[in-house]
């Protein structure tokens, strides 16, 4: 038995998942591709089998496809999971779920009136071992309560084109996730600064951002984001509890001695450095839906809880000044279980 999927975008991350599905995971045939580059789709398709499509919609529509994974350019995300919904299919969707809190408000509502959850979002570091980890030390209660959490986040560099509110949409969205996911309570107000440190972006982008956040429960946390670090690509979670602290460990590669120096390589950006998240994220999300149980990733409400404390980001990163977020009550579609069917 085994789910048919199929992927829409295949860039760097589309093409990733599309190998995964292909040959690393189990229970999975990729059965279609799509970008609006199709000779791109096509060189995917070559090696990993599958329909190509130019056009996501249709890809979606296509009657053998049983599951979509999207991986298209971000402001795409939003119309292709309603399309997803419409047809009632199950679908895992790159973060962020959409380009503001109010799409991702829209796809939440769709899910709520279909009454069953479709939607995961990848947030992927939630499949990282070294974050389950952590994840455990905290659920197991060793460090007692979380009071603070520290995340860092740099990418190696990044190309001109970006904005200040992109680097919240895109890439904090993760540590924010992580954020909610480790401390288990909403991020109730933000303060956010930032500063240019790579002119040739221009130099009203923002690639250095620093949050300040409070929570729900008057828990404490500092982000983070650094796009254009230039020495490698590194995520760092650590969370101060009332008895002690854990956190991510550093690289783990091999330690190398040479010219009276010491030195371990770090990754040059996220999809080798999640390679494993990946293909466990999919691995999970298959089996999930083979079984038909309950979607148990991120899911949508992830998806907009983190584009609501996005906002909020951005209103104080225009301001100036802290930002509360708006309260969020999530339905109660996302407080049970429900049947997921494909
Ligand atoms: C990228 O889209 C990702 O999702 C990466 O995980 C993140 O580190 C990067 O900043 C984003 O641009």
């Amino acid at each position: 038995e085994h789910v048919s999927v199929g992927v829409i975008g295949t860039g760097g991350m589309g093409g990733m998942h599309s190998e995964n599905l292909h040959s690393r995971v189990p229970g999975a045939r990729l059965v279609a591709v799509a970008d609006v580059d199709a000779e791109r789709a096509g060189r995917i398709a070559e090696r990993c089998g599958g329909t190509v499509y130019e056009d996501g919609v249709d890809l979606i529509r296509d009657d053998s496809v049983e599951a979509v994974v999207i991986a298209s350019p971000d402001p795409t995300h939003a119309p292709l999971v309603l399309e997803c919904l419409r047809n009632e299919k199950p679908v895992l969707c790159e973060k962020p779920l959409a380009d503001s809190a109010e799409a991702a408000r829209e796809i939440v509502e769709a899910e709520v009136g279909l009454g069953r959850k479709l939607v995961q979002v990848g947030f992927m570091r939630r499949y990282d071992p070294q974050h389950v980890a952590v994840k455990e030390v905290l659920r197991a209660g060793t460090i007692g309560a979380p009071v603070l959490f520290k995340g860092w986040h740099r990418n190696a560099d990044i190309h001109p084109g970006i904005t200040s509110e992109w680097v919240v949409i895109n890439a904090t969205i993760h540590d924010i996730d992580s954020a909610r996911w480790f401390i288990e309570e909403e991020i109730e107000e933000v303060y956010v600064r930032g500063i240019n440190t790579a002119p040739k972006l221009g130099g009203d982008v923002w690639d250095l951002q620093l949050i300040q956040f409070s929570t729900t429960g008057g828990r404490l946390g500092t982000i983070e984001t650094n796009v254009v670090s230039g020495y490698g690509y590194e995520v760092g979670v650590e969370v101060i509890g009332e008895r002690g602290t854990v956190q991510v460990p550093p690289p783990s590669g091999a330690v190398v001695r040479r010219d009276f120096a010491i030195s371990q390589r770090i990754e040059d950006g996220w999809l080798a450095r999640f390679h494993t998240a990946y293909v466990v994220e999919m691995q999970a999300w298959i089996d999930g839906l083979l079984r038909g149980e309950t979607l148990s990733g991120p899911d949508a409400w992830d998806g907009y809880a983190s584009l609501v404390v996005a906002d909020a980001c951005i209103a104080s990163l225009r301001s100036g000044a802290p930002q509360r977020v708006s309260r969020l009550e999530p339905p109660e579609l996302y407080r049970r279980g429900v049947e997921v069917t494909r």
